[in-house]
């Protein structure tokens, strides 16, 4: 990093397109000398030197250095600050060999600039104001982003700042309790109820949108590994059936052996964009198969690590409260929320018994069959809800695990200032809080930075060329 501080009047070149055979290869210079160089190596169409290169325009001609032509090649020179390291920077489009990109590179060097290392290009943008530091890392998300989500967050964090501007107004609030503190230091005995009731209402409305982002940042897991769903019950009720329907293939046995179903059965299905994996577990029941208790314990393991249970049972069952009550004693027992279960009767088919009740105990309840194929859409509904469709549609979401850290510290001080206030600790001990509280929100969108570990660790991660 502090070699990039030191090279800041250097002229730095690099190939941007990845290295090997392609149509069109792109090799930027940016700095100072970038002019020079391009005078240097280039020629028009008629073969002449360039006296005068303009901005912005569509330069077509020859690398040529000592009457050798290398290649033909498109430039475009765009001065500074309208470029995107903000300095005087060039782009030549040459033919995708390896050995042109090699040749070009070592004259631009042969004549001057010296080669860019990883993401210093995007370092000069960002010490020369073009972007912050949350966009530098948008834009390396956007390289790096794989799917729809990652991609439309990206995007909008690089041309809306979405992010940025989110922040900034929580620094503006804490700044006016700030601000505000200053004040009452010198006016005492005024109105403090007011004043105390007015800063309590800022530090609380900046508590809530810290944790917001900060519990955002868990919607990540299930961008990338999906949700996990365990299909349960007793033996036969159909939790093979509904699996094969929910993703739409034969993939689990159907008998009406009780005890079929002894390893774990995994399927996918995508809905909006998101995984879901569905577990076909075992029957639960008592038995002194070996091997069916086994497979048994592997249910029981699986529950764990689920987000989300199917209980599946015949609706037959509803008759018999006993058996209803021991159900709902086994669900108590696991770890799982009860709006993460979803209660399943199935086989309405041929037991349509008159149950009006959408919940037993609090817990969901569905109705369906699955070998008919009645009231699975009701299934999906109810999965639709679980996807955080509207912190990914404001794309508020944190998907960077550095700007959670900092949010997380940034939190940290508001609390402390909290507690100390409410338990009327003078300002004067207790404002510096605050001020952490700014700088490690600072530290996101990069302002006032003064972290070299931060921003190396940051733009070590880019390619060279960015
Ligand atoms: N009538 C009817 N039979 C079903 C339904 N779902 C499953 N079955 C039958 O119940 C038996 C057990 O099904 P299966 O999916 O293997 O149950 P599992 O042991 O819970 O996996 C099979 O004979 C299925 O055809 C349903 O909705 N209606
Ligand atoms: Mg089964």
């Amino acid at each position: 990093m502090d070699n990039f501080y030191l090279r800041i009047n250097k002229t730095i070149t690099a190939i941007s397109t990845p290295l090997g055979i392609g149509a069109i290869s792109i090799i930027r210079i940016s700095g100072n000398k970038s002019i020079k160089i391009i005078k240097n190596i280039f020629i028009k169409k008629n073969k002449k030197k360039i006296k005068k290169i303009n901005p912005n325009i569509v330069n077509y001609g020859f690398i040529n250095y000592k009457n050798e032509i290398i290649d033909q090649v498109i430039i475009i020179f765009f001065k500074k600050p309208k470029s995107y390291t903000g300095e005087n920077l060039i782009e030549i489009y040459c033919h995708g060999s390896i050995y042109i990109q090699k040749k070009i590179i070592n004259l631009i060097i042969k004549n001057g600039a010296n080669l860019a290392k990883n993401g210093e290009f995007s370092f000069r943008a960002f010490l020369n104001k073009k972007i912050n530091l949350l966009q530098a890392e948008s834009i390396l998300d956007l390289i790096n982003s794989k799917n729809k989500i990652y991609h439309k967050i990206a995007i909008n964090n690089l041309i809306n700042s979405k992010i940025s501007n989110i922040i900034l107004k929580i620094q503006n609030v804490i700044l006016d309790i700030l601000s505000f503190i200053e004040i009452k230091l010198d006016f005492l005995e005024e109105n403090i109820n007011i004043k105390n009731k007015y800063i309590l209402n800022k530090i609380k409305y900046v508590e809530k949108k810290l944790k917001i982002l900060i519990k955002s940042f868990k919607i990540n897991k299930f961008i990338n590994n999906g949700f996990f769903v365990s299909i349960i019950g007793p033996v036969n009720s159909g939790k093979s059936t509904l699996m094969n329907v929910l993703i739409n293939e034969n993939k689990s046995i159907v008998t009406n052996i009780p005890g079929t179903t002894r390893d774990i059965v995994e399927g996918k299905k995508i809905i909006n964009n998101f995984k879901f994996y569905f577990f076909d577990t075992a029957g639960l029941r008592k038995t002194k198969s070996y091997i069916e208790n086994i497979g048994i314990k592997k249910t029981l393991k699986k529950i764990l690590e689920s987000n989300i249970i199917f209980y599946v049972f015949d609706i037959l069952l509803l008759k018999k409260k006993k058996y209803i009550y021991k159900i709902i004693k086994f669900l108590k027992k696991i770890k799982i929320k009860k709006k993460n279960i979803l209660l399943i009767a199935n086989k309405i088919d041929i037991n349509n018994i008159n149950f009006k009740k959408k919940k037993i105990n609090n817990y969901n309840i569905i109705f369906i069959s699955a070998k008919k194929k009645i009231g699975i859409n009701n299934i999906l509904n109810y999965l639709n809800k679980k996807i955080p469709n509207k912190i990914i549609k404001k794309n508020i979401l944190i998907n960077n695990i550095r700007h959670f850290e900092e949010l997380k510290k940034s939190l940290k001080y508001i609390k402390k200032f909290k507690k100390n206030f409410l338990n009327k600790v003078p300002f004067e001990f207790i404002y510096i809080d605050l001020k952490y509280s700014i700088k490690y929100l600072n530290n996101i969108n990069g302002n006032n930075i003064n972290n070299n570990d931060i921003l190396n660790n940051i733009f070590s991660k880019f390619c060279i060329g960015k």
